[in-house]
C-alpha cells in the first residue's frame, strides 16, 4: 500500500515519516512533534580528551572497552564548522524498531537490554570463520573517534563522536576469500528482549539486516562502532557493536550486530524487502534523488525547534563525496537509489 503524501520544500516531522510509515498507523494520523520540542542547545565545545563531553550520561563499560579508551585516536575524522549533536538528543531520538516505533521509545524500552556477554559470529566466504565474545573479537583493533554526519532517510540528520574501527581491519583479520563480494550485518533476534520483535507490527521479517559491497566496507570511512562521545553505546544506539557508514542513509548503519558473514550475492536487506520502491540497496544520501513520498534535497539539523527548524541543504554522499564518489563512477545512481 502507497499512500501519496504532499511534498513540501520544508523537511517536517509531520511530513516525512517513511520508516514508522509501515509500522504504525499513527505516522498516518500525523507524527508527532514531542520530540523536537528541545531547546536549540549550543554544540559541544571540542577539547583534546573525552571531558569535553561533559553533558553525557557516565555509562557501565566493560573492563576491555575502558582499557581499549586509554589508546583511542581521538578526532581521528572531524567535521568541519558543524556543532556535535549534544547527547541528549543522540539518545532519545532514535530509530531502532526492536525496540519500539517512536522516537523516544528506544530509550525507554532499551534500559535493561543486556549487552554482556555478547556472541559475535564471523563466516561464509572467509578463509577464518569463527564465533567469539566480543572483548575477544576487538581485541585486534585500535580504536579511533570519528565525528560523522549521520543523515536518516526521514530527512533530518545529527553529528555525532562514534568510536570504533574500520571495516578493513577486520577483513584483513578473516581473510574474505575470492568469492566474497559483499558483506551481510545481522542484528540480534530475541523477541524476550526486543518488544519490538514481540509486537504485532509484522512487516519488518526480523531479524533486521544490512550489507555493503566489499570494496564499500573497505573504504576507510565505514566503521564498526562500539562507543560514541567518548563512552561505550548507549542501547538505543545499538550497543554493543553497530555499523556506521556516514555517506549513506542512516537506515544501512545497523544496530546489535550478532552476525558478520562474506556472501557472493548481495543480500536481501531489510527495508528494501519491505519497500524496494523506497529503499534501495545502496541508499547512498543523495539530494538529487528525491524519495518517492518527498524530497532529500534538504534535512533538518537536529536539534532544532518549531521556530527554528534548521534546515540545511543535503550534501552529496553527505558530505563525504572525496572519499566515496569514485565507489561508484559508471553506476546510475538514479537507478540504484
Ligand atoms: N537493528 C536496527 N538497526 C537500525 C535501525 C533499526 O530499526 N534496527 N534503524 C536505522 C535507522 S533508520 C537509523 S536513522 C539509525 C539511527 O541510529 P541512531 O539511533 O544511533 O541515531 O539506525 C539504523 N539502524
Ligand atoms: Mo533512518
Amino acid at each position: 500500500m502507497l499512500i501519496k503524501l504532499p511534498r513540501t520544500s520544508a523537511c517536517k516531522e509531520s511530513d516525512v515519516t517513511p520508516e514508522g510509515f509501515y509500522l504504525s498507523r499513527r505516522a498516518l494520523l500525523g507524527g508527532s512533534l514531542a520530540g523536537l520540542a528541545v531547546g536549540a542547545l549550543p554544540g559541544v565545545a571540542l577539547g583534546a580528551d573525552p571531558s569535553r563531553y561533559a553533558d553525557v550520561e557516565p555509562g557501565n563499560a566493560p573492563a576491555w572497552f575502558n582499557e581499549k579508551l586509554t589508546s583511542t585516536q581521538w578526532q581521528a575524522v572531524n567535521v568541519k564548522n558543524e556543532a556535535i549533536t549534544p547527547f541528549k538528543d543522540a539518545t532519545h531520538y532514535n530509530n531502532f524498531y526492536e525496540f519500539g516505533t517512536e522516537k523516544s521509545d528506544p530509550a525507554k524500552n532499551s534500559g535493561a537490554f543486556k549487552t554482556e556477554p555478547w556472541k559475535v559470529v564471523v563466516d561464509g566466504e572467509v578463509g577464518k570463520p569463527g564465533s567469539y565474545a566480543l572483548e575477544d573479537f576487538m581485541k585486534p583493533y585500535q580504536l579511533e573517534e570519528r565525528i560523522y554526519r549521520l543523515r536518516c532517510v526521514e530527512a533530518w540528520s545529527m553529528v555525532i563522536p562514534w568510536i570504533g574501527f574500520p571495516i578493513s581491519a577486520l577483513l584483513k583479520q578473516v581473510e574474505p576469500t575470492s568469492k566474497a563480494k559483499y558483506i551481510r550485518f545481522e542484528t540480534l533476534q530475541d523477541p524476550k528482549s526486543m518488544p519490538g520483535q514481540r509486537s504485532g507490527f509484522a512487516l519488518i521479517d526480523w531479524p533486521y539486516v544490512e550489507g555493503l559491497r566489499l570494496d564499500e566496507a573497505m573504504n576507510p570511512l565505514a566503521i564498526l562502532a562500539v562507543g560514541m562521545y567518548g563512552r561505550e553505546l548507549a542501547n538505543q544506539n545499538g550497543a554493543p557493536l553497530r555499523l556506521v557508514v556516514p555517506w549513506k542513509y542512516g537506515f544501512k548503519s545497523v544496530k546489535s550486530i550478532v552476525r558478520i558473514s562474506l556472501v557472493s550475492e548481495q543480500p536481501k536487506t531489510t527495508w528494501q524487502s519491505i519497500a524496494a520502491n523506497e529503499y534501495g540497496f545502496y541508499a547512498n544520501v543523495n539530494p538529487t534523488v528525491d524519495h518517492p513520498r518527498w524530497t532529500q534535497a534538504h534535512e533538518r539539523r537536529l536539534p532544532g525547534s518549531l521556530f527554528s527548524p534548521n534546515i540545511r541543504q543535503t550534501e552529496m554522499f553527505n558530505g563525504y563525496g572525496e572519499e566515496v564518489a569514485s565507489l561508484y563512477t559508471g553506476l546510475d545512481l538514479r537507478k540504484n537509489y
